[in-house]
């Protein structure tokens, strides 16, 4: 059968999915559902359990007793990355369907949706390998009498709260590190966007995940985040989404000092050279602000460029935003999809209409498309903008660029770290002492030489100052989610203390 044809109709009445807790799928029943329209379309596509704080509890009781009984924290690496590989072979087989649901609730190209989940069963292939390679340390320099050995064990439960721009990919960049430590989870995705988390369930499931294991739990922010980020039986919860929310995450933590990693806003510079192959740098550029709409939290939305070329660079990269292919998230062809949220959406058209108040120069863009139904917003590019503007400092999370020259190197690095952010940073130019001045100096988790947005299992991602704490994927992502234990073995008798 050819799968891909038959996908690609809108579904006729809304899926209604259920919740999953220890290996159970729980349907929603007096709890009620969520419904979700389809951004790009506007007719519901999903609905999901409106879940409580005692749904919460239920997932986390059950993400304890399999962690403490040790029916995967204790079974050899071995066996979990077997676990792991299977996941990667399931999510193959099932990319279509798990990218058609990603595209209807969050407007992103089919396209784009389907490399995702190829993408996504590289992470789980590549957390098979590390599970096997996580090791500690050992001491053979203490003495005669004394060897020292340091161990990595699993942090025990660890709660996922995740956003809607990449339901999927985010999860997946989680997930596969955080089982293949040993830990076991309760996810909370954003509740707009859930579908393709609960449909994770099923592959780790028939993939032999033991029940338990890999919990989710649907719901509103307000009520099972906040609830998460509060319960004193989970030792780490790992974050993404708002600073504001970071913020939060940050406050409720305290009660049991639960570890977090947090992966928040960015307002990433892309820094372009005269010297740069410009051709190349402008559909980077454009690449950077138009992918995925410009809701990545690694979108670079600052375009610093040197003066010599900025109003040439900028008409190329207007250019280049213009012919991109705007339209139906479930059109092969698009490039451009739909804007994921009403509020986001919003958002965007307010910090457009703030641009031009302020005084910047509409380059391209500023308006919304109208294709008869959902909400589509034209990639946007601002001239002349100032350090001082909105637009200039605030996250927009949309396909909104602004452009700021600068005349010297020492200018276009204190540009770029002139903000509370630490993401991620893309430099442009051929004279590599340019391009490794500016990749040590700018001050971001993720960095990029003549390239944008690039990825992949092997390198960690996260950020430096309000963009968050610690590391998710690579080696580092695993051992984000394990405690070190220094043991100290006396070898022979101890000195007695008392003679
Ligand atoms: O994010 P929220 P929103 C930024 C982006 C966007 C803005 C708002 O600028 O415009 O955030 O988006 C859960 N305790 N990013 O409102 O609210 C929520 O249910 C615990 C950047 O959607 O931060 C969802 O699962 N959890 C970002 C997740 O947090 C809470 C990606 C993210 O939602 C909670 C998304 C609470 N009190 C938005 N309140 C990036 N860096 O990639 C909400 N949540």
């Amino acid at each position: 059968m050819d799968q891909r044809a038959a996908t690609l109709a809108l579904p006729e009445t809304p899926r209604s999915f259920g919740f999953f807790v220890d290996g159970q799928t729980i349907e929603a029943g007096p709890r009620g559902h969520f419904e979700r329209r389809s951004p790009g379309h506007d007719v519901p596509v999903t609905r999901m359990p409106k879940c409580t704080k005692a749904d919460l509890d239920m997932a986390v009781a059950a993400a304890r007793r399999a962690f403490e009984d040790g029916r995967w924290s204790r079974i050899p690496a071995v066996e979990r990355a077997d676990v792991l590989l299977r996941a990667a072979q399931i999510l193959r087989r099932r990319t279509e369907e798990i990218a058609y649901w990603e595209t209807l609730e969050n407007g992103k190209p089919i396209s784009q949706a389907r490399a995702e989940v190829g993408g996504c069963a590289g992470m789980f292939e590549y957390a098979a390998g590390a599970a096997r390679a996580l090791h500690g340390d050992a001491f053979n320099n203490l003495g005669e009498g004394m060897f020292g050995v340091v161990t990595r064990e699993p942090i025990g439960v660890v709660g996922l709260i995740t956003p809607w721009n990449f339901p999927f990919l985010i999860l997946c960049e989680r997930v596969p590190y955080i089982l293949a430590a040993g830990c076991t989870i309760v996810a909370k995705p954003s509740e707009v966007t859930s579908a393709t988390t609960l449909l994770l369930a099923e592959v780790l499931a028939e993939a032999g995940l033991p029940a338990g294991c890999y919990n989710v739990v649907t719901g509103s922010g307000s009520t099972v985040g906040q609830a998460m980020t509060e319960h004193a039986d989970i030792d780490m919860v790992s974050f993404t989404g708002s600073t504001a929310v970071g913020r939060r995450c940050v406050a409720a933590a305290a009660g049991n000092f639960k570890k977090l990693g947090l992966e928040l806003g960015g307002k990433n510079p892309q820094i372009v050279f005269a010297d740069a192959d410009l051709e190349d740098a402008a559909d980077g550029v454009a690449f950077g602000i138009g992918f995925n709409t410009g809701q990545c939290c690694v979108s670079g939305s600052r375009l610093i460029v040197e003066r010599s070329v900025a109003r040439d660079f900028e008409a190329m990269v207007a250019a280049k935003l213009a012919k991109a292919k705007v339209g139906d998230p479930l059109d092969p062809e698009t490039q451009i999809g739909a804007i994921t949220t009403t509020a986001q959406n919003d958002t965007i058209l307010g910090y457009i209409a703030n641009g031009k108040q302020e005084g910047a120069r509409l380059v391209c863009g500023g308006d919304r498309l109208d294709f008869g139904r959902g909400q589509y917003i034209a990639p946007t590019l601002f001239g002349d903008v100032t350090g001082t503007m909105a637009i200039a400092r605030e996250e927009i999370f949309g396909p909104v660029l602004a452009v700021m020259p600068f005349d010297t190197m020492e200018e276009a690095i204190a540009i770029a770290n002139d903000t509370v952010y630490g993401l991620a940073a893309s430099v442009w130019t051929k004279n590599i002492d340019k391009a490794l001045t500016v990749s040590r100096r700018v001050r971001a988790g993720r960095f990029w030489v003549n390239t944008t947005l690039a990825g992949g299992p092997e390198l960690p991602i996260g950020g430096f100052k309000q963009s968050g704490w610690g590391r998710e994927a690579g080696i580092y992502g695993v051992e984000e989610y394990t405690q070190v234990k220094s043991v100290h073995i006396e070898i022979g008798r101890r000195q007695p203390w008392v003679g």
